[in-house]
């Protein structure tokens, strides 16, 4: 490094192995991480701790933990360059979230979007950690002093609210924490379900998701059995012509194209052109990410290799943090 260069900013992102990822968490989330990661200091995490707080199968939370950490090298993601680890072997997370736990108010945390569709979705476990998932989310932010936090446009309340909590133990003990920014996409923040799109994309519901692991045949089959109304004209209109826009947007995403240029490439052409375009764009989006995660999988060394360095370097980050916020709250050093 240069000797007067400024230092990087930090970014901390994660995404729960609550499922396997969908193309909704490679546009809103994962290809921004890419992008970042020579501009930034970035840790990318593997929120296992959060994707306990709906009922999971042992076996399977296992399996996705590590394959997730697969795809997202195979999404270009160098671990090399960013610290990649799994939210459980960093023990800082979950004694920090107590804390701050302790400075959330009831009121705020009733007041979350996420919460209140999960609860509904849930009705017969509505758990303590479901209801304080988003000071678990803070903890993992604050506790490495983030700048920036790239996510989908659904994450931006919980962002909100970590700024929040944040300013206010900032407010009582003195600067503590740095206050974190949302990063979020311009294109593809909010990729909705193919089957209904009204609803997000979301991986713990199968029905109009499409899989970042997905086959070409089983991807050119979804796109065309996507929900669109019955005008037969692309055309970006979010309120009258939800599908479409959808669709309108995963293709921009995928090809880097704007609006207007999709809009006019496709002119007088019906959905039985433009539907199978978008799913080709989409196949060749993911073929390479899909073929390289394959190969990943397989080399389990290798992986836990890449876990366990990640590990290691957050913990040592983290540490820093939460030793200066016990010393504040006036815990007895141990
Ligand atoms: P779950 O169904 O378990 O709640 P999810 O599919 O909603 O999971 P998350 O793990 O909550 O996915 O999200 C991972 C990241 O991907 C977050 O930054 C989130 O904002 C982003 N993301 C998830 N789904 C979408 C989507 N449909 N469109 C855009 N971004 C998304
Ligand atoms: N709540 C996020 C996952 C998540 C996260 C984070 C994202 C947990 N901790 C910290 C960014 C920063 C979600 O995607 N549902």
């Amino acid at each position: 490094m240069e000797a007067n260069a400024p230092a990087k900013k930090r970014i901390f992102s994660g995404i729960q192995p609550s499922g396997e990822l969908t193309l909704g968490s490679y546009m809103g989330a994962i290809k921004n991480w890419v992008s970042l990661q020579d501009e930034y200091n970035c840790l990318y995490c593997i929120v296992d701790m959060h994707a306990i707080t709906v009922r999971q199968n042992p076996a399977d939370l296992r399996r996705r933990s590590v394959n997730q950490l697969a795809q997202y090298i195979a999404c270009g993601l160098d671990p090399a360059k960013n610290i990649m680890f799994i939210q459980s072997h960093v023990p800082q997370h979950a004694e920090l979230s107590w804390v701050l736990g302790c400075y959330t108010q009831f009121g705020e945390l009733s007041r979350m979007t996420q919460f209140k569709d999960k609860a509904a979705k849930h009705a017969d476990n509505i758990t303590a950690g479901l209801f304080t998932y988003p000071v678990l989310m803070a903890a993992d932010i604050l506790v490495y002093q983030a700048d920036l936090v790239p996510v989908g446009q659904d994450q931006k309340q919980h962002v909100e609210l970590c700024r929040d909590i944040a300013q206010r133990f900032n407010g009582v003990y003195g600067d503590t924490f740095t206050l974190p920014e949302p990063f979020i996409p311009k294109m593809g923040a909010r990729v909705m379900s193919l089957g209904d799109p009204t609803s997000k994309m979301s991986k713990s519901d199968p029905d109009g998701c499409v899989y970042m692991m997905d086959k070409p045949e089983d991807i050119m089959c979804k796109f065309k059995r996507a929900v669109t109304d019955c005008d037969a004209c692309v055309k970006f209109d979010k309120e009258n012509k939800p599908g479409i826009s959808n669709l309108l947007s995963i293709y921009c995403a995928a090809t880097g194209k704007t609006v207007d240029e999709a809009e006019a490439a496709f002119a007088g052409q019906g959905y039985g052109i433009f539907k199978p375009a978008v799913a080709e764009s989409v196949i060749e989006l993911l073929r390479p990410i899909r073929e390289e995660a394959e190969r990943l999988t397989a080399d389990k060394a290798y992986l836990e290799s890449v876990y366990k360095d990640g590990a290691q370097k957050a913990s040592y980050l983290a540490e820093k943090t939460l030793r200066k916020v016990y010393k504040k709250v006036g815990f007895v050093a141990r």
